[in-house]
């Protein structure tokens, strides 16, 4: 089995985190970030994006589809609950995890790197790529077409979703004091929604946001160790104020 992945992919982490809490055997395929689209395609995908899997020759790509197809695969430790109505809670939280949570530190990072030549190079020498001075000039305008044209991001849709992460920081820890994630066995919707708040705690401004929070203390559990803390800058004013500081006016 083979995993195409980016280093700095949150989704990529998670589908590797379910093969590993599967015990599954797999190989990673690293792919430079930037170069999925030309590398998935080489690799025969239709599609252009991470994580992207190929079992036995079959080719699976998008998270909800790696969750799925690896526990049709192998069944235990499960990662969907048998009982229905626990299932459908999971699957509802896995979903709002990839389609409203997972899109934030993406749509914030990519934003970031289309503008600041410092974490251009500071992500290419994290991802091992030679040159990174070079690469990370070179590589201006490429992250500005992931950045504008692929993400859609904008001054106001980064705004927008800084203003929007203290309620979904909130949603997190509900889903936590509900049970449907955070239980002794992690299950699907703990490593969709729990990797995009890793890789959330790798933005400096963001961790304090997070740390202290139910959601934070997941993340760690769940990915101890995903990458590191990026110099990413956000306009400080548009960064909203952890909840202790708000409780305290
Ligand atoms: N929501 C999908 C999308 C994943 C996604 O957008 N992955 C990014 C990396 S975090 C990617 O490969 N983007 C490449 C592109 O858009 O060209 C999933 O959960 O698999």
């Amino acid at each position: 089995m083979k995993l195409y992945s980016i280093a700095v992919s949150h989704p990529a982490r998670a589908a590797g985190l379910m093969l590993r809490y599967k015990g599954i055997e797999h190989e990673i395929v690293d792919i430079p970030p930037g170069m999925q689209r030309v590398m998935l395609r080489l690799s025969g995908f239709r599609g252009a994006t991470v994580p992207a899997l190929r079992i036995n020759g079959r080719k699976v790509q998008g998270s909800l589809n790696v969750s799925r197809a690896v526990e049709d695969l192998q069944p235990e430790p499960h990662l969907f609950p048998v009982d229905p109505e626990q299932r459908a809670a999971v699957e509802e939280a896995e979903r709002w995890g990839e389609a409203d949570l997972q899109p934030s530190p993406r749509n914030m990072f990519r934003w970031c790197i289309s503008r600041d030549y410092e974490l251009r190079r500071a992500l290419a020498k994290t991802t091992g790529m030679p040159m990174p001075s070079l690469v990370a000039r070179l590589m201006k305008p490429v992250g500005w077409y992931f950045a504008r044209v692929v993400s859609g991001t904008s001054d106001e849709s980064i705004r927008a979703d800084l203003a929007a992460l203290p309620e979904q920081l909130d949603h997190v820890d509900e889903l936590i004091a509900t049970g449907a994630i955070g239980g002794g066995q992690p299950n699907a919707a703990d490593f969709q929604i729990a990797i995009s708040v890793r890789v959330l705690l790798n933005f400096p401004q963001l961790r304090p946001l997070i740390e202290s929070r139910p959601a934070g203390e997941l993340a760690m559990r769940i990915a101890p160790n995903f990458g590191a803390a990026l110099p990413i800058e956000l306009p400080t004013e548009w960064v909203p104020e952890p909840v202790s500081a708000r409780a305290s006016g």
